[in-house]
């Protein structure tokens, strides 16, 4: 059972089921990686995993996935030749916990030997100072007993996989004092460097040789050792093994408290920007903090050698959803790095500039021109989307997904973000870096997709998956349509800018794109593009026929499942045939787009869809809660926030669609926790560098700080029930 304090998780270890749970409970990582937050001799079923950012690899025909790197901290300890694990009988006492204002997992576990307590308490972290680190302290300690147990401590390359292995070609070398191994991606080749070395504490100069080390404790004593490991990649550095050696070897002329503080600085900084303070709920407060250390620690920060990179949406927790980036960065994520370190928004849409490419190659793959982004996407922004997307629980075949081929709005979402940057920036730099070419090649795969009705005299999109995946192949999904109208419009609204300021840099990207035609064809669509639009009720159609569907409870369709695992939509899912869907669909549209509709029609959809609405996606509750802001109604986005929040926290996310496993961390569920409080409950934005805020805190709630980055300094801001200051910092 875990327990949440100010800044600290802690598992009591009751649990012994939840391995799987506090590996992302209590994962530690710093952007470049992060390890699971499991023991150190834990085996693969705990699932204790190295992921690497931006590294992929494909077995056979099986899922491309990150790589996760051999383990530099692996140490089981054992005694007379037993290994001591959580599920030895000699086990007495067992707790491990995060302190995640610094990023620190710390586990102490007792066993009962011989009538004498043995005690393993460990610390370790991925250094946010030189992100290529993790360091461990290792301490072994007796209690009224004298017992010389022994401990290995390694290089772990028995790594596990979910579509691998990945790794081959392993070379393990003993250098002096340091281990290294060298290995590599089998598709790609790419180099994965990985050097370690153990110090025992006091003296530098007795450093420990071998993996297995003997250790005499005398009655009451311990011994501390100090792991030091690096992980380096061929995409990192020429020579990742020498780099490797030379991390460990700085790291160990540094030493554990020197790192240690090195890596706390960095950590400091980043709430100093970063951090939001609520008075008066201290259970927001803390969650909160909780969600922001996620997104921090899944931010690329470091620079690397080849390519752009951004956040994937189970963050740097596992392989799930192949490591991949989905809309989750640029609508949920982004946001909070847009207020507080915009480099790394402008980063993330680097990262889609750069794979401009692959999302050009996609669209022609399906007879369409311009820019279709991958529903998944990787490093080179091919799709790694599969058409079989789902295993039916049932047959354990693979089921047809169009997640892939039909999600188009992925497109829009990422030219979205471009313009939400600019908008609140005003940074034109990054259009003229790529930005632009990207939001016109959008906008030219959708003049390629939608349609003219003849009878119905109107452009239309047909055959597409909105936000709801339950409800397949949809026509005029509300949200699809409306994001594809605001590509058209920013598409021209830009150009006619910048015929203005630097005509000639349009005339070459239209010339390079041969874009003319594209533009008068826009110019005619735009009036003609048809966005649903509420009904008497207010209510707007989530896509044509919606209310034809059986309108039935959530109850009644969740009891017609036959397997807890079951895959609610597709062909055969429960929800397919009901006006149930997976996740806030037309309420993200009126979060959105909100200054185009009266609060009446706010809430009528809020009140219409929310029963409807399963939230089988994390993505799904801070739409609501901001749409529930949106209305004047913080009570009713209150509890969204709560859900949002603890996602991660209660560790009660789904871990399965159909027979496919999609556990992990959700980073857009802690961007979503702070877009609720930042965006709804103080009502921020932000345009032209300049802060607007419109106060709707929870009635319980005091105030709020936050911090803006912006040109001229860093901006902290007080939002109280009725106003609001800011002051440069
Ligand atoms: O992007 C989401 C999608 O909206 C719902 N399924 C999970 C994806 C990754 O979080």
């Amino acid at each position: 059972m875990y327990t949440l304090h100010d800044w600290t998780i802690v598992d009591d270890g009751k649990d012994g089921q939840a391995a799987l749970e506090n590996g992302n409970r209590l994962l530690v990582g710093n952007g470049y990686m992060a390890k699971r937050g499991t023991v150190e001799e834990a085996d693969a079923s705990s699932m204790p995993t190295i992921v690497l950012s931006g590294v992929f690899d494909k077995r056979g025909d099986m899922w491309r996935e990150p790589v996760n790197a051999p383990d530099p901290l692996f140490a089981v300890l054992s005694m007379d030749g037993v290994p001591l694990t959580l599920a030895s009988d000699k086990l007495s006492a067992h707790e491990q916990s995060l302190d995640f204002r610094y990023g620190v997992y710390s586990r102490k576990t007792t066993w009962d030997i011989k009538g004498a307590a043995l005690t393993v308490s460990t610390e370790r972290f991925a250094s946010m100072d030189d992100v290529h680190l993790l360091c461990m302290k290792y301490t072994v300690s007796a209690v009224d007993g004298r017992l010389s147990p022994n401990v290995e401590i390694r290089i772990n390359a028995d790594v596990c996989d979910l579509n691998g292995p990945h790794l081959g070609n392993f070379r393990f070398e003993v250098k002096g004092r340091t281990r290294t191994l060298i290995c590599e991606t089998l598709e790609k080749k790419i180099p994965v460097a990985v050097a370690s070395e153990v110090v025992e504490s006091g003296s530098s100069s007795r450093l420990i040789e071998g993996s297995s080390y003997p250790l005499d404790l005398e009655r009451a004593n311990s011994v501390e050792l100090f792991v030091f490991g690096a992980v380096w990649t061929g995409l990192d550095a020429e020579d990742p093994l020498g780099s490797a050696e030379k991390s460990v070897s700085r790291a160990k002329t540094a030493g554990w408290d020197c790192l240690l503080a090195a890596h706390k600085a960095k950590w400091d900084e980043i709430w100093r920007v970063g951090d939001v303070a609520i008075k008066g709920d201290d259970y927001a407060q803390k969650a909160l903090h909780y969600n922001l250390y996620h997104l921090h620690i899944a931010a690329p920060r470091y620079k690397r050698r080849c390519g752009s990179l951004s956040v994937p949406a189970r963050g740097l927790s596992g392989q799930t959803y192949k490591g991949a980036i989905f809309w989750d960065t640029e609508m949920f994520i982004a946001p909070y790095f847009l207020a507080t370190e915009p480099t790394l928004a402008a980063q993330f849409i680097r990262y889609r500039i750069e794979t401009l490419d692959g999302a050009r190659r996609k669209a022609a793959e399906y007879g369409f021109r311009g820019a279709f982004f991958a529903w998944e996407s990787q490093e080179t922004g091919d799709d790694a989307c599969t058409d079989f997307n789902v295993t039916d629980v049932f047959t354990g075949r693979p089921v047809r997904t169009y997640f892939r081929d039909k999600q188009i709005h992925i497109s829009a979402d990422v030219a979205f973000a471009v313009k939400r940057y600019v908008d609140a920036t005003d940074d034109l730099a990054i259009l003229k870096e790529g930005g632009l070419e990207l939001i016109l090649e959008v906008a030219r795969f959708y003049l390629s997709y939608i349609y003219y009705s003849p009878e119905r005299k109107r452009y239309e999109a047909l055959d597409v998956v909105g936000p709801d995946e339950y409800h397949e192949r949809v026509n005029n999904n509300a949200f699809t349509n409306r994001m594809i109208l605001m590509v058209f419009e920013t598409a021209l609204s830009i150009v006619s800018f910048f015929k203005k300021r630097d005509a000639g840099f349009i005339e070459e990207l239209t010339a390079k794109l041969d874009f003319s035609q594209d533009f008068s064809l826009m110019q005619d669509v735009i009036p003609r593009f048809y966005i649903p639009q509420p009904n008497e009720q207010g209510v707007i159609e989530q896509f044509d026929g919606y209310f034809r569907l059986e309108d039935c409870s959530l109850d009644a369709v969740r009891s017609r499942l036959k397997d807890p695992k079951e895959y609610w939509g597709g062909g055969n899912g429960v929800a397919s045939p009901t006006c149930i869907i997976k996740q806030a669909d037309v309420v993200t549209m009126l979060a959105l787009f909100g200054n185009e509709y009266p609060v009446s029609v706010k809430e009528a959809n809020f009140t219409f869809y929310e029963p409807r609405t399963e939230h089988g996606s994390s993505l799904s509750a801070c739409m609501y809660a901001l749409l529930a802001c949106e209305i004047g109604r913080s009570d009713w986005a209150y509890p969204f926030f709560v859900k949002n929040a603890e996602i991660d926290i209660t560790g009660k996310g789904k871990h399965f669609a159909g027979l496919v496993y999609i556990g992990g961390t959700h980073p857009a569920a802690s961007g979503g926790a702070w877009l609720t409080v930042v965006h709804g409950f103080c009502g921020f934005s932000l345009k032209n560098n300049e802060i607007r805020v419109t106060p709707r805190l929870p009635s319980h709630w005091e105030e709020v700080t936050f911090r803006v980055a912006l040109p001229d300094g860093l901006h902290e801001v007080t939002v109280t029930r009725d106003g609001w200051s800011e002051e440069i910092i």
